[in-house]
């Protein structure tokens, strides 16, 4: 990034959520290399987010991206909150990816990307929110009551959760196995779109690391085995240095008192 564009670069404060999709965020600003301030929030019980949220978003919802521009000829401060992943990750792409890591793209694959930004919060998402929700739910219904709440939700996680999670993951394997035959470049990484990072990669990992770590879809029958290309691409994901950076990030800033992980991660919360 020239000194100019870091001049220009308005103020991004990220208000974070433990155990949530605004990882996802943190990750892309690691790409982009961007300078930014990060806001942490804990979940209180039920895993609601701390209430302080609802100073930043209507609705207490973590992410919100908080934009601060700075008017170089009058000097006047104007604040932004972006919300919904979807378009944080197209905002920030859109108006910071500087020098056109995320976005050199032809027509038809900024079409893709948007498909999979769209796709991801509006279909995927809530087949997995069902199962976060009745996983918390049963945690927290009577100790007497447990072995009938958690029979009568793992009935509707298998028939309707487990069932399209599974279409879901045959689409989303069938797309990486037709995009990589179609990639010409010397990478032998896999990627949703076109053959390199894209937004569609960064709002998938947040669904595919619920599902590929997990034990809770697990015990629910979900067979990994089935989707070799998607468990490859969520290791490779997780491996990239920007990922990893955005984990080191929080966890130095959290000073280890966040989980930062998605929800059900290993522990069935
Ligand atoms: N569609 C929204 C969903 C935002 C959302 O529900 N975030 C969750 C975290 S994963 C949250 O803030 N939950 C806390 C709560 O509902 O109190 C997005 O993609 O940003």
């Amino acid at each position: 990034m020239s000194t100019t564009q870091k001049e220009q670069q308005p103020k991004l404060i990220l208000h974070w959520l433990e155990e949530s999709r605004a990882q996802r965020i943190v990750w892309l600003l690691e790409e982009l290399e961007l300078e930014y301030t990060l806001k942490l929030y804990h979940r209180s019980q039920g895993k609601a987010a701390d209430a302080a949220l609802l100073e930043k978003s209507q609705l207490g919802k973590s992410p919100v991206l908080e934009i601060e521009s700075i008017d170089s000829e009058t000097g006047q401060v104007t604040t932004k909150f972006v919300e919904e992943s979807g378009f944080i990750i197209s905002y920030i792409i859109d108006h910071f990816d500087y020098s056109h890591k995320l976005s050199s793209l032809s027509s038809e694959e900024k079409e893709l990307v948007q498909f999979y930004l769209h796709f991801t919060e509006g279909t995927f998402q809530p087949f997995l929110t069902f199962v976060v929700v009745h996983a918390v739910a049963n945690g927290m219904s009577p100790f007497f009551a447990r072995f009938i709440t958690s029979k009568f939700t793992q009935t509707i996680d298998t028939l309707y959760s487990l069932k399209n999670i599974n279409l879901t993951c045959e689409k989303l394997e069938k797309d990486l196995e037709k995009n990589y035959s179609q990639n010409t470049s010397s990478s032998q990484d896999l990627f949703f779109v076109s053959n390199k990072i894209t937004g569609a990669d960064i709002i998938l990992i947040f669904p595919l690391e619920v599902i590929f770590e997990s034990n809770r879809l697990q015990d629910l029958g979900f067979d990994v085995s089935k989707y070799p290309l998607l468990a490859k691409w969520v290791s490779e994901i997780r491996s990239r240095a920007a990922y990893r950076r955005s984990y080191e990030r929080v966890e130095r800033e959290g000073k280890g008192q966040f989980k930062i992980g998605p929800p059900l991660h290993n522990n069935g919360a």
